[in-house]
């Protein structure tokens, strides 16, 4: 009965060498999957997922994120199982020194694991990248593509290639569903596709309940959280004639507020909720080091990741990219307002 839908909701799924892949998971491995620091829902939803599906194929799976994730992503099924390198780093480096195989999903580039990348390349065992950034680094086994709004999307397209849509389960379905909603900011970025939809439909065929992992993401707020949120905002500085907005948040009120992994998530975000405005970007003292960490939000052609590897030191995709900052709060938001001049006319020419 699977054959009929395999047809409906198929995406090409280009991998090279992939039959050669399909060997390598036809007897028991012992696989390692990684996502990236500070994973998101997309890099918790996938690695699961996947550790899910590879699970019931007979293998050996074991999960190992750079560091902490917040707890809006541990109601997943299997998530605190994960390993934490930050945490317990010679367990994971003797988990990946005893891999057969190492999946690296949601991430193409070494230099986003931290420590956990020099015991990577330190690996000679076959690596496979699933990613939709930008600029993939080379892997045995790659699956890139840009097009796709969240990798849990290319997990589903890998299982289906391989075959294997019995073993799409409700946990799997789960996981899948909780990146896809994630990284599409609830079905609403451009790059939501139809077949991100037809993807969906298979997955609510599967019995998940979208009402309930909502909740479990969204609505498990601190009154805290909120607290801090109401200091961004009251810190937020509108640039109409650039179509912009800033917010900051200092390692001071973070920390009156008891402020935790992933408090922050998602306040950039306001910013692009004002009439016309097509850019949004926060600023956040990161509370262990000497650093400012960027969000930068876009809506339509303004390219934040190429803003966000310019002058941040960073990338992401063309509307949501990440970055940082060596310089002090107040020269950061200097050298920011004096950017935005730079990107004038190419943020008025922007569509929305
Ligand atoms: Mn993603």
């Amino acid at each position: 009965m699977y054959i009929v839908r395999y047809i409906l909701s198929s995406q090409t799924m280009q991998m090279q060498n992939f039959e050669e892949l399909k060997k390598l998971l036809s007897q028991s491995k012992r696989i390692v999957l990684l996502p990236h620091r500070n994973p998101d829902g997309d890099a918790i939803g996938s690695t699961l997922a996947m550790s899910h599906y590879l699970t019931k194929k007979g293998h050996e799976c074991e999960i190992i994120a750079p560091n902490d994730f917040p707890k809006f992503l541990k109601w997943m099924d299997g998530a605190k199982r994960i390993s934490i390198a930050e945490y317990n780093p010679g367990k994971s480096r003797i988990l990946i020194e005893k891999a057969e195989l190492i999946f690296i999903l949601d991430f193409n580039s070494i230099s986003r694991i931290d420590e956990v990348g020099d015991w990577l390349q330190r690996s000679t065992v076959p690596k496979i990248m699933i990613d939709h950034h930008q600029e993939p680094e080379q892997f045995d086994f790659m699956y890139s593509d840009v097009s796709i709004p969240a990798t849990c999307q290319m997990v589903y397209n890998f299982i289906e290639a391989m075959g294997d849509m019995e073993l799409l389960d409700k946990t799997i379905s789960e996981c899948i569903y909780t990146g896809i909603m994630t990284d599409t900011g609830n079905f609403r970025f451009r790059n939501t596709s139809a077949s991100t939809h037809r993807v969906v439909a298979e997955l609510l065929e599967r019995g998940i309940e979208i009402d309930k992992i909502y909740n479990q993401v969204f609505d498990t707020q601190s009154p805290n959280r909120l607290k801090m949120l109401g200091l961004a905002l009251d810190s937020l500085e509108a640039f109409p004639q650039h179509r912009s907005a800033c917010m900051f948040l200092t390692r001071e009120q973070q920390f009156e507020y008891g402020s935790q992994k992933g408090d922050t998530e998602g306040f950039v975000n306001y910013g692009l909720g004002i009439s016309d405005f097509v850019f949004s970007v926060i600023f956040i003292e990161d509370q262990q080091n000497d650093f400012i960490k960027i969000s930068f939000r876009s809506k339509g052609s303004f390219d934040v990741n190429a803003f966000a590897r310019k002058h941040f030191n960073g990338g992401g995709h063309i509307n949501a990219a990440g970055g940082r900052s060596e310089l002090n709060m107040e020269e950061t938001l200097q050298k920011f307002r004096e950017l935005l001049d730079i990107y004038k006319e190419e943020l008025q020419a922007v569509q929305i």
